[in-house]
């Protein structure tokens, strides 16, 4: 793109040349709608030549890649990203001024694509960022979903799940590459047999043919030309057409599996940490899968005409275990189609995949009956029971006669097939998301494997795109910390440490508290707009929005809730420092305790908000269909992040950098990357509490955990029970939330995440809150030391950590 187009004037005439070609319209008749997908075109052009150099690039120098494959990506909005990145924003925002508009208003128009669930679907969208930053050539491939996740309405204070269709708007970003079309075969049976030269032939029938065209996004790096590529599959029929089929009388079966073949894109699964069993779900795998290796195998045989250099040029990034058919399909493309022996197969594949582990949560381990593989891929069963076989040779000379750790381990026992263990046996590096993490599949959820493959196992902690996070979502942060350290972190987010020299300077410690007030205020206009509730601007923001899901805790939030409200109740002079309680979350649909807990906020909420004895000490507020946006707007706005899950379960987190970026205190466990954060501002700049990972996995392992006693012990919390009991004053029941925690149920122990026994080392950290609060100048202090620690969080940070100790790649990044 010529450079001059980044002058405010050239920007203005080519988003009135965009209108004109698109739209036949004149600036002064545009809708807003038309304004932001006239920028939109605008900003693609320049990335679209950045994108085809880059591609050049590789082409020409045959650098070795990285293909990361998840079968989430959470990327957000793009407009403002790009533009940032490419260094136009500041005159693109002249540029719309001087046409009558805001540019904030501009962003709100573009569609917030929902093609993920939470953590893992958005660290590869950060990660995307990094990598196009720091030089790796990468491409990220996913899913072209037609429905991401649903829209949350809340009704009646119970969420309803709506689909949500964003490709309308969200288009512009996305180009299709027909050319790249690839043919997936889902079903059918195979024949196999030897051919007179003794080569194995593998024959198809009867199979659903399902086409995968390409579409791709380019994903700016910031300030420099190299651009990322994500790569969506949408899946096609090719068979409406088979005008064969018509007229020999089968219409009936060409409709079924054209319907078939078209629903594999149609929606993503709104399960986080949690399996979903559903063969759709297999063939959305296998689909991403197999789409991805025919296209970058045909590239690669085209370049070098063969495959035998393919684990020099390639790594295959597997992004949990959900796209771990990478390892049986490699093998098949290399065997069947490349007429290689089974070892030489294996050298390549098992050379090229790298698997990141994301969760612990027993529940979300992926397995497959052997028999759905069988029917739906059956190829890839064949292989699979190859490659199970060898390796429990392999593991019999480790445990020689240790039949059930050779059952234990195995990739397919009883049926079924064992995606972590297929992915370990196939992959040459294993990691965890944090430091703890890591540590706990070595030591437990991995344990044997450990043993036997040490020096497959890495850490890389995760990390957040903090330009996105930090620069673009709070940019008036962003320009105080500009007018200290200069722009330098942009690109070295270390250099925010130099922050940390400024804890004396008065000036600036209130200037960051003003800064947090302005923040606040944006989020309480919008509570006031959406929620109708008027919160206390002098009242701490406490913030937890994430995933509904248990072994995170927000029912430990809602227990203290209450706590308070009681102790306001008999109280109600007393010198309290008042706060703002918000939530924001999904629940998975079919999770009821998770969906029953998004309507105990909102009885909570109506019971406390509507209090006169209360006013305005204590609010509760539940943000509706928490997304992307959504964050950008909240996480600048918090001064409290509540990490608060058990010890031991959240793999890193990523929702707590974005706040300790935005200088948000934590209240936290020693969970996850919450370990590495106390670690690096101190504890003194941090509220912990609660048991650790060996304590919590201890009392669950002894069996003796008994919240009965610590209810008939604790006047507390016995009251807070009673009164879930009792209900609160609107007609719904909790019994059945409140017999979970003092009872079990669903085949659990009672408070299975032991909210109970960590609640009052919680209350007791958020005392300490309040009382911190009464002195903003140290609150402030608190909170530039978060800031200044948190460059080590960036996501240039642990892309360039793949990079060096995983995918062998070279980056521009200094650590
Ligand atoms: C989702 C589905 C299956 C398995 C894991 C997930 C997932 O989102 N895990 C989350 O990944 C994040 C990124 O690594 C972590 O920060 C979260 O702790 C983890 O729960």
């Amino acid at each position: 793109m010529p450079k001059n187009l980044y002058t405010k004037n050239a920007l203005k005439e080519a988003i009135a040349g965009k209108l004109q070609r698109h739209f036949a319209c004149e600036v002064a008749d545009a809708t807003k709608d038309q304004i932001y997908e006239a920028c939109a075109l605008v900003v693609r052009d320049a990335l679209t030549e950045h994108m085809i150099q880059t591609q050049n690039e590789v082409e020409k120098y045959g650098e070795r890649q990285v293909h990361y494959l998840c079968m989430e990506f959470l990327v957000g909005r793009s407009l403002r990203n790009n533009a940032y990145n490419l260094g136009m924003l500041d005159e693109l925002t002249a540029a719309l001024k001087e046409m009558g508009y805001e540019m904030a208003d501009i962003f709100e128009q573009e569609a917030d694509p929902g093609l993920g669930n939470g953590g893992l679907g958005r660290l590869a969208a950060c990660y995307m960022d990094g990598m196009a930053t720091t030089g790796v050539r990468g491409t990220g491939y996913s899913i072209r979903y037609e429905h991401g996740i649903f829209k949350q309405k809340i009704e009646d204070g119970q969420q309803v799940e709506l689909p949500d269709s964003w490709l309308a708007s969200g288009d512009v970003w996305q180009i299709p590459a027909m050319d790249d079309t690839r043919e997936v075969r889902i079903g059918g049976t195979i024949d196999t047999h030897f051919d007179e030269n003794g080569k194995l032939v593998v024959e198809y029938h009867d199979y659903t043919p399902v086409l995968a065209v390409p579409y791709d996004m380019p994903i700016s790096g910031y300030d420099t030309g190299n651009i990322a590529r994500l790569r969506l599959w949408e899946a096609k029929s090719p068979i409406a057409l088979d005008m064969k089929l018509f007229s020999s009388g089968e219409y009936l079966k060409a409709l079924e599996k054209h319907a078939m073949a078209e629903t594999i894109s149609m929606v993503l699964y709104p399960e986080d940490n949690h399996r979903e069993g559903q063969s759709l779900r297999l063939k959305q795998q296998y689909f991403l899968v197999s789409a991805t290796l025919q296209d970058i195998c045909a590239k690669h045989k085209a370049k070098y005409g063969t495959l035998a250099n393919f684990a020099h040029k390639h790594v295959l990034h597997i992004n949990d275990t959900h796209p771990t058919l990478v390892i049986p399909e490699l093998m098949r493309i290399l065997m069947d189609d490349n007429d290689m022996s089974w070892e030489n197969a294996w050298n390549i594949t098992s050379q090229s995949v790298a698997y990141t582990n994301h969760t612990v949560m027993p529940e979300a381990l992926e397995c497959w009956p052997v028999s759905l593989v069988q029917e739906l891929m059956p190829r890839i069963m064949q292989i699979i029971h190859e490659i199970n076989e060898r390796f429990c040779r392999d593991l019999w000379n480790y445990f020689p006669n240790d039949f059930q750790k050779i059952s234990r381990l195995a990739i397919v026992s009883d049926g079924i097939v064992r995606m972590a263990h297929l992915a370990i046996a196939g992959s040459f590096s294993i990691n965890g998301v944090s430091a703890l993490h890591s540590d706990i599949l070595k030591e437990r959820v991995f344990k044997d494997f450990y043993t036997i493959y040490p020096a497959k196992f890495r850490n890389v902690t995760n990390g957040i795109a903090h330009r996105r996070w930090l620069c673009e979502a709070n940019p008036k942060l962003a320009a105080l910390i500009e007018s200290k350290i200069g722009k330098g972190y942009r690109k070295h987010p270390s250099e925010l440490q130099v922050l940390a020299n400024y804890g004396e300077d008065k000036a600036l410690l209130a200037q960051l508290g003003q800064i947090k007030r302005d923040n606040k205020l944006r989020l309480a206009e919008y509570i006031k707009e959406h929620n109708g509730i008027e919160v206390n601007m002098d009242s701490i923001f406490d913030v937890q929005v994430k995933r509904l899901h248990e072994y995170k805790r927000q029912m430990l939030n809602i227990l203290h809730i209450i706590s308070l409200y009681h102790k306001l109740k008999d109280n109600p002079g007393m010198d309290f420092v008042p706060r703002t309680f918000v939530f924001g979350s999904k629940a998975a649909p079919g999770y009821a305790v998770a969906k029953k807990t998004i309507q105990l906020i909102h009885s909570i909420a109506n019971m406390i908000n509507n209090d006169p004895d209360i006013g305005d000490k204590l609010k509760v507020v539940f943000i509706e269909d928490y997304k992307v946006s959504l964050a950008e707007m909240i996480m600048p706005a918090a001064e409290i992040s509540e990490q608060i899950s058990i010890a031991g379960k959240e793999a890193s987190g990523t929702g707590n950098m974005k706040f300790m970026m935005n200088g948000a205190l934590t209240i936290g466990t020693m969970d996850g990357a919450n370990v590495e954060i106390c670690e690096a501002v101190g504890r003194e700049n941090i509220f912990i509490f609660g048991m650790e990972t060996p304590e919590a996995e201890a009392l669950a392992a002894s069996g003796n955990y008994e919240p009965m006693l610590i209810y008939q012990n604790d006047p507390v919390i016995k009251r807070v029970m009673d009164h879930m009991i009792h209900g609160f004053g609107d007609g719904v029941d909790y019994t059945d939330l409140a017999n979970l925690l003092l009872h079990g149920g669903n085949g659990g122990p009672a408070d299975r995440y032991m909210s109970l026994k960590d609640f009052s080392s919680y209350a007791v950290a958020q005392e300490r809150v309040g009382e911190m609060y009464r002195r903003p100048e140290n609150w402030n202090y608190m909170s530039l030391m978060n800031i200044a620690n948190s460059g080590r969080f960036a996501a240039d940070r642990s892309v360039a950590e793949y990079a060096q100790n995983i995918w062998r790649v070279k980056t521009n990044f200094a650590f």
